[in-house]
C-alpha cells in the first residue's frame, strides 16, 4: 500500500468512508460493454445492408473488426485494461451465421461461440434483438408497421431473441438483459400518431406473451432519430406506461434520448420509486443522440450519484452505448468503461448520509459547503489503488498498450 493511498484513505476516513469497502463493492459492480463499438454497429451478417434506423457511426479511424475473431481479439484488448467485473452486451446481427440467415430464423446455436467466450473471461451477456439494417424495414418501420407481414416477421424476431437470451442464461447461469429498441418513426409530420402505436402494443403483447426465466426484458424509448425527426412511436411516455403496466417489463433509459437539457440522472430516482430495476445505456450525446464515448461529465456523475446515494447498486443495470468510428474503438472502450467506473467510484466517497441528514433538516448552507468541499477529495488517489489491485494500469500507461495492439494487429487490418 502506498503511503499516498494511505493519506487519502485517512481523509474518506474523517467522513466515515470506508475506501477499503468501496473497492470492494466497486469491483463486483458489473458494466455491460457494448461489442458494436468495436465494428461500427455493422454486425456479422454480411449483407451488406447500409446502417439504418436513425443511427449513425462517422469516422473513418482504420483497423475495424470485421469477425468473430477479430472483435474478440479486440474486446480482450479492451478488457485486459478495464478493472473490475465486465459483460459484454450483444446484438442479434452478431450471431455466427454459416448461412444468410433471415432475423426470425436465428437460433441460440448462432450464439454459442459467444457464450464459449464468454465463460472463459468470466464475463457475462446481455442481448438485443437488431430491428434495423435489414430489408424487413418498410418505410422505417418495425413493430409498428402497417404491413401485416413486416410487422409478424419482427415479432417473430423479438420472440427468437427472448428465447436465445433465456438459453444463453442458461448456459451462463446468470441472468440476461434482453432490450428492444426499435427505430420506428417518421421523417414527416404524421396524420395518426396513436395508431402506430396501438400496433407497436400489440406486437410487445405478443412478444411478451411467454415467460422466460432468468431474461430481464426491457423497452428503449427514444425522442428522435436521424431522418426520423418529427414522430417517434417508441416514445419515452409510450415505454414507461408500457413497462408500468406489464410486470417484468423495464424501461431502459439511454441518457442520449432526451431532449437536450433534460437529463436521467433525476428519472432514476423517480422510477425507483416504482420499479425494482432500471437498465441503463450510458452515452455522451452531443446535441443529439451522437453516441459519443462516455466522459467523465457533469452528468455522468450525477448518474452515478443517483445510483449509489440510493443504494440501488444491484437494481441499476449499466450498460454503455456509443459508436465512435474516428478514433481507436480498442481505446473507445476502455476510456468509456473507466469513466463510468470512475463515476461510480467518485460518487461512492461521498458522505450521501450526511448530506441527505442536511437537506431533511433544511440545513441548506451546510449542505452546499459540504458538497462543494468533497469534490476536491483525492478520489483520483483512490482510483489508481483500485486500478493497482486489479492489475491494470492505473494512469495513461494502458495507452501505450492500445497503441502497441493498433501498430501490431490493427493496421494490419486492410
Ligand atoms: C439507438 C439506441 C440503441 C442502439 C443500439 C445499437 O438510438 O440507443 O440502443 O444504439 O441498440
Ligand atoms: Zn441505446
Amino acid at each position: 500500500m502506498s503511503a499516498i493511498y494511505e493519506y487519502a484513505k485517512e481523509v474518506y476516513a474523517k467522513y466515515g468512508i470506508d475506501t477499503e469497502k468501496v473497492m470492494e463493492v466497486l469491483k463486483n459492480k458489473a458494466i455491460s460493454i457494448h461489442c458494436w463499438q468495436g465494428d461500427d454497429v455493422t454486425g456479422f451478417e454480411n449483407t451488406g445492408e447500409a446502417l439504418s434506423g436513425g443511427i449513425q457511426t462517422t469516422g473513418n479511424y482504420p483497423g475495424k473488426a470485421r469477425n468473430f475473431e477479430e472483435l474478440t481479439a479486440d474486446f480482450d484488448k479492451a478488457i485486459s485494461l478495464i478493472p473490475g467485473k465486465k459483460r459484454i452486451n450483444l446484438h442479434a446481427s452478431y450471431g455466427i451465421f454459416d448461412k444468410k440467415t433471415a432475423r426470425d430464423e436465428i437460433t441460440y446455436e448462432n450464439f454459442i461461440p459467444w457464450v464459449e467466450y464468454a465463460k472463459s473471461r468470466d464475463i457475462g451477456i446481455d442481448f438485443n434483438p437488431t430491428y434495423f439494417s435489414d430489408p424487413m424495414v418498410k418505410d422505417g418501420l418495425t413493430l409498428s408497421s402497417p404491413d401485416e407481414e413486416v410487422r409478424t416477421y419482427w415479432v417473430r424476431h423479438g420472440i427468437k431473441c427472448r428465447e436465445i437470451a433465456q438459453k444463453i442464461s442458461e448456459a451462463l447461469g446468470m441472468p440476461v438483459l434482453n432490450n428492444v429498441w426499435i427505430p420506428d418513426g417518421l421523417k414527416h409530420i404524421p396524420s395518426d400518431r396513436l395508431g402506430p402505436r396501438l400496433r407497436l402494443k400489440k406486437s410487445l403483447d405478443e412478444i411478451f406473451e411467454a415467460k422466460y426465466d432468468g431474461v430481464i426484458d426491457c423497452v428503449e424509448s427514444k425522442v428522435f432519430g436521424i431522418g426520423v425527426e418529427s414522430y417517434t412511436v417508441g416514445s419515452n411516455e409510450f415505454y414507461m406506461s408500457y413497462a408500468a403496466s406489464h410486470e417484468g417489463v423495464y424501461n431502459l433509459l439511454d441518457n442520449g434520448h432526451y431532449h437536450p437539457t433534460e437529463v436521467i440522472s433525476d428519472k432514476i430516482p423517480a422510477i425507483l420509486a416504482f420499479f425494482d430495476k432500471i437498465p441503463l445505456h450510458v452515452t455522451h450525446p452531443v446535441r443529439w443522440d451522437s453516441d459519443h464515448v462516455v466522459i467523465l461529465d457533469d452528468e455522468l456523475k450525477e448518474i452515478a450519484k443517483e445510483i449509489i446515494r440510493n443504494d440501488a447498486l444491484d437494481k441499476v443495470l449499466i450498460g454503455l452505448d456509443f459508436f465512435d468510428a474516428s478514433i481507436n474503438r480498442v481505446a473507445a472502450w476502455v476510456i468509456g468503461t473507466r469513466n463510468m467506473q470512475k463515476a461510480l467510484l467518485s460518487a461512492m466517497l461521498e458522505p450521501h448520509a450526511r448530506l441527505k441528514k442536511l437537506q431533511d433538516e433544511g440545513n441548506f448552507t451546510e449542505l452546499l459547503m459540504l458538497s462543494e468541499e468533497v469534490k476536491t477529495l483525492p478520489f483520483g488517489i483512490v482510483w489508481e489503488e483500485y486500478c493497482r489491485r486489479e492489475g491494470v494500469p492505473a494512469d495513461e500507461s494502458w495507452y501505450k498498450e492500445v497503441m502497441a495492439y493498433e501498430a501490431k494487429i490493427l493496421e494490419e487490418r486492410k
